[in-house]
């Protein structure tokens, strides 16, 4: 395919072709007030886009910065594009791309810590949202609690104006706007754990409160920490995607962004230095995100997840490939109706046309998401997406056989070997612990499932539970024995 050399951006937009959606609003005229952490496709494809509109609805104040913590990729690919990017819209009846201005500028945190926690201080910000995925929090996801072991700890403790961490950025510009006698900005997270806002209070606390009980004290009094449900499909962009894009975009984007039609927003309503007017683009403004965020991690992440380890394992390039196979698509069902008995959901919520509506994103044909690129960092994701949901069912005495399954399938995957005797390229904080419980155990499921199960990190007590230890070592004998595909087979028909 030819390329065009032309760039986009600001002095381009003119000429993009008719049909591309393109800011509705003089972007000149828009100020930042809100530091984004963690650039990633996530953010750009989600965060970014409701800031968009609300933008064009007349909150011009609240353009973002955005901050890479290390890699300068993001930065160098949008800088000379003027922060402007494409976000692909893509389903089965075809791609709809929109290109977005709420990106202002971005930063490099590890190039220059100081000038990111002193935007994070300027009074200008008053929203400080975080992507940054499970593991950049610096937590022990069993717990909840700060790690204070990390390596990035470890250092951002000793050398706090120059942070390397989520925390710890976090950490220095309060501290900073304390100092100036600023108010402090609201705390956003946007990443998939548990009760997200609350766990991040406690770790920010947790971390100020080591530098100084006052501070800490200060954070946990003052700093509001909503909690969110954030929801779409991003797959990571491929180089197959920047051609697609710029070729309907007749110029070059060197870093555009793949998502599905759907997107969900669910907010908790406290902000304490103002907020965009989130209403405006279809944010749910909520005084109890809870409920929705368990939904959430219980019926689409934890699926998303079963099919990720197993799907893997049977061979299965993509979660779109996977969902051809009846049996991995009644699978994910599965899944979803095991966890859904746990959930107290809020009188009018349809959780029977939200587990379709799954279904059906799911298998979005025109979505090339990896079951690898899911399968990574198992050992922050299973508490939330899977763990809680089989002890709520234990404790009602209900069977747990699908989710140990998926954790025996997690199991399998973190051996680093697959079914076929290739090496599995398992990313993982832990991959290295995993692998050397896994050799030391061999391809024997009744002794890989208790070794595995004792790693506090992630199974915390719940490991020693005899029925939890019974289901995962039954599920993990018939992957061993009749591999992935057979044995997700065997158990939907069963
Ligand atoms: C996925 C999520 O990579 C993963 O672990 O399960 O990123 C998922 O695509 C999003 O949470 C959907 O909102």
């Amino acid at each position: 395919m030819r390329q065009s050399s032309t760039r986009l951006g600001r002095a381009n937009l003119d000429r993009l072709p008719a049909g591309i959606w393109r800011p509705a609003y003089d972007r000149s005229r828009v100020t930042s007030g809100i530091v984004h952490l963690g650039l990633g496709a996530f953010h750009r494809a989600h965060q970014a886009v409701v800031i968009d509109d609300c933008l064009a609805a007349g909150s011009t104040s609240w353009g973002i910065v955005g901050a890479s913590l290390r890699s300068p990729d993001t930065r160098d690919a949008l800088a000379s594009q003027d922060h402007l990017y494409t976000v692909a819209i893509r389903s089965a009846e075809g791609t709809e791309h929109r290109v977005i201005g709420a990106l202002l500028d971005s930063v490099v945190a590890r190039e220059n810590p100081a000038q990111l926690v002193g935007q994070m201080a300027d009074p200008a910000t008053r929203i400080v949202s975080l992507t940054v995925t499970e593991k950049g929090y610096c937590h022990t996801p069993q717990t909840g609690d700060l790690d204070e072991r990390h390596p990035d700890i470890v250092h951002d403790l000793n050398d706090p104006d120059t942070p390397r961490s989520a925390p710890g950025f976090l950490v220095a510009a309060l501290a900073r706007r304390r100092a100036q006698g600023l108010s402090p900005f609201t705390v956003l997270c946007c990443d998939n754990l548990a009760a997200n806002g609350h766990t991040v209070q406690r770790i920010v606390t947790q971390f100020a409160a080591v530098r100084s009980k006052d501070l800490g004290k200060w954070i946990a009094d003052v700093v509001a920490f909503p909690s969110t449900m954030v929801d779409r499909i991003v797959p990571e962009t491929t180089d197959d995607d920047r051609d697609a894009v710029s070729s309907a975009l007749g110029m070059r984007d060197a870093w555009p962004v793949m998502t599905e039609p759907f997107t969900q927003w669910v907010v908790e309503d406290r902000f304490t230095a103002g907020r965009p007017d989130f209403a405006s683009a279809g944010v749910e403004l909520v005084s109890d995100v809870k409920p929705f965020e368990l939904m959430k991690l219980r019926l689409l992440n934890a699926s998303h997840s079963a099919l990720a380890y197993l799907g893997y394992l049977s061979g299965y390039e993509t979660i779109a490939d996977t969902m051809q196979d009846a049996h991995f698509a009644r699978l994910a069902a599965q899944v979803m109706e095991e966890a859904a008995v746990t959930l107290t959901m809020p009188v009018g919520t349809d959780l029977a046309a939200y587990r379709t509506s799954l279904l059906k994103r799911f298998a979005n044909p025109a979505l090339h998401h990896r079951t690898w690129q899911i399968a990574m960092d198992g050992s922050q994701k299973l508490p939330q997406r899977l763990l809680g949901a089989m002890q709520d069912r234990l404790r009602k005495d209900l069977p747990i056989a699908t989710h140990a399954l998926a954790v025996a399938g997690w199991m399998r995957y973190v051996t680093a070997t697959d079914e076929q005797g290739r090496a599995i390229d398992v990313r993982d904080p832990l991959a290295a612990e995993f692998a050397a419980l896994a050799r030391e155990a061999g391809p024997v499921a009744e002794r890989l499932a208790p070794a595995l199960l004792a790693v506090a990190k992630v199974f915390g007590p719940f490991g020693a539970e005899p029925r939890l230890r019974e289901a995962v070592t039954t599920a993990l004998g018939r992957l061993y024995k009749d591999g992935a595909r057979r044995a997700v087979e065997a158990h939907v028909t069963a």
